[in-house]
């Protein structure tokens, strides 16, 4: 997590005055609103009981009493799905898409106590968010379900920031920030580990062509220049999975700092391999979602400590966030634990509509700018990901994911990038990306356990054959439905000994088949699935019951096996 030392930043964290406007097509001035209830924040609104379940605007009031006028920033980690802000009455903004960090900038005439409100719209609409649509294989649950901070915006200060190691041998680094500049020249600076590496002055009158400043452009209260520096830190340790060393960066325009922890590494695709400071690494893991027994999307710090804890006491070195950005505090345990993170832009199986929509393909490049700049900085973010199960199969799909590859490379081509197919055979976008990825159930959907190993040869067998020979494979998504306390001499389905025997099959041909350069499980936990009646239908209890724990994260037979296979894993 970015911290900003010099800033003045009041945590909104604890209890906000709350209302629910219920599924109205236009809800009410914010200054007519009802609070007569509490609410937390973070927290799912639809997770708590009185309104478990339930779609629509949940509004939340919070009077603060601000120190003086100015600029403002509300800063919100996760949003679900639509969050419009209103000042003293006034709307100042309006954000759609959950999972990624956004901000409202404001400004008032003069101190004291000042009505902020957020009406947050979990209700699953297409035309108000095309990001979340009804039938993923999840519950989408409503609310602030991350952190919300005020910060007070200096005149001078520092929007964006973004590292990147581009050699590891000689620890070669580029740092980038977005610097907002008053009309006085100011001084940047970059300092890593407390030493300084380097130091320019900024000046708002640099145009584009600027050695030091580019891109020169108005920024609310002042001009925007993008900075650049490139150095090497020779003397400071590299960031593997083996050796999680982080550094502290610290970027100041100014009076104003960003600091924020950063790993010197590089990743790449070589040949089959990913590679990692130029070393063949071996991914194993699993697919993790947010979501907890009673709180929904949102995870105590403890929850995540926990899974944490789960995720190493099975060996594992890699999770895919799937199918959205993960909570930044958990990618911060990653980095610092050297667990290697697939991070997924919003998504799970998009039409070639879809994929033609203007308003979608807009909706998802602002999921990707949002996800990268918040958490492009992280370590053990070794890939990005994108469209969970989309139609890659459909030609006319392509032309879409081809412009959000694109997308995601504007913002980082410091990564690989992948996507995972489940149309391997027919999929006419795996050309697009560095790692080719694909999700098979057999033995679940299809075929018997007996099946996994002639199913799994015959898939890579046909990518080699199509081109591919020469890309990474990942196999990132495989398991089995297992009831947490359903113990069946029968080794039916549902059962935990069915999965158990599953997984273990899943494991050996992992070991035995190198050329899957990674393998993610479906799935971590249990999770609450979508309530539409088609899903639901096919989700005893109503959850995807594939974890290797169940919601409460209490372990199944095959939590053992994972364990057991983890400890002769080689990274
Ligand atoms: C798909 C999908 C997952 C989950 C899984 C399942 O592969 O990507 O999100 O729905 O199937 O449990 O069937």
């Amino acid at each position: 997590m970015r911290a900003y030392p010099t800033r003045q930043i009041l945590d909104l964290a604890g209890m906000w005055e709350f209302a629910f406007l219920g599924d109205v097509a236009k809800p009410p001035a914010s200054e007519a609103v009802q609070f007569n209830e509490v609410m937390a924040v973070p927290g799912c609104f639809d997770a708590t009981v009185r309104y478990a379940g339930k779609r629509g605007i949940g509004a939340y009031r919070k009077v603060i009493d601000l120190a003086a006028g100015g600029r403002y920033r509300l800063w919100i980690d996760g949003g679900h799905h639509v969050v419009r802000l209103f000042v003293a009455g006034v709307e100042q903004g309006r954000h759609e898409g959950g999972f990624t960090q956004f901000g409202f900038d404001f400004t008032v005439e003069r101190g004291g106590p000042t009505d902020i409100v957020l009406y947050v719209d979990n209700r699953i609409n297409y035309d108000e968010c095309p990001i979340h649509l009804d039938y993923f294989d999840w519950h989408h649950f409503g609310g602030i379900t991350r952190g919300c901070v005020l910060q007070e915006l200096p005149d001078v200060r520092i929007e964006n920031t973004r590292f990147v190691t581009t050699n590891h041998e000689t620890r070669e680094v580029a740092v980038s920030a977005d610097v907002v500049l008053a009309d006085a020249d100011a001084l940047f600076t970059v300092s890593i580990g407390g030493e300084e590496f380097h130091r320019q002055t900024v000046s708002a009158s640099q145009t584009a062509s600027g050695a030091a400043g580019r891109d020169a452009s108005s920024a609310a209260g002042g001009t925007a220049i993008r900075v650049e520096a490139t150095f090497t830190c020779p003397d400071l340790e590299l960031w593997s999975p083996e050796s999680p060393r982080l550094h502290e960066l610290s970027v100041c325009i100014g009076e104003d700092c960003v600091t924020e922890q950063i790993g010197i590494r590089t990743v790449a695709v070589s040949g089959q391999d990913i590679v990692i400071n130029g070393e063949a690494v071996r991914l194993f893991g699993f697919n993790r979602h947010e979501s907890s027994a009673d709180a929904g999307h949102t995870l105590s710090s403890s929850q995540l400590v926990t899974d944490l804890q789960l995720l190493e006491q099975m060996n594992v070195n890699f999770v895919r966030g799937s199918h959205y950005p993960q909570d930044e505090r958990f990618i911060d345990l990653c980095d610092a634990r050297g667990i290697m993170v697939w991070c997924e832009a919003t998504g799970w199986q998009h039409t070639e509509d879809h994929l033609q929509d203007r308003r979608f393909l807009d909706a998802q490049r602002i999921n990707i700018e949002e996800m990268i700049q918040a958490l492009g900085n992280h370590p053990s973010i070794i890939m990005w990901g994108l469209l969970n199960e989309s139609h890659g199969h459909v030609r006319g799909a392509r032309a879409g994911f081809a412009e959000l590859v694109g997308a995601i490379r504007d913002e980082d081509d410091s990564r690989p990038v992948t996507y995972a197919t489940c149309h391997v055979y027919e999929d006419k976008c795996l050309d697009l990306f560095d790692i080719v990825s694909f999700n098979t159930y057999p033995g679940w959907y299809v075929g018997g356990v007996q099946e996994i190993p002639q199913e799994l040869d015959a898939i890579l067998a046909h990518l080699d054959g199509s081109g591919y020979a020469e890309k990474p494979v990942i196999l990132s998504e495989i398991g089995a439905g297992g009831i947490y306390g359903f113990r069946d001499w029968h080794r039916g389905l549902w059962s935990e000994e069915y999965q158990a025997e599953l997984i273990q099959a899943v494991l050996d041909y992992f070991s035995n088949v190198d050329r899957l350069a990674g393998l993610a499980l479906w799935q971590f936990c249990d999770i609450r699935a979508s309530e539409v009646t088609a899903r639901a239908l096919r989700r005893p209890k109503g959850f995807n019951n594939k974890g290797i724990v169940d919601e409460h994260r209490r372990p199944k037979l095959a939590f053992h096996i994972v364990r057991q296979f983890g400890k002769g894993f080689r990274s």
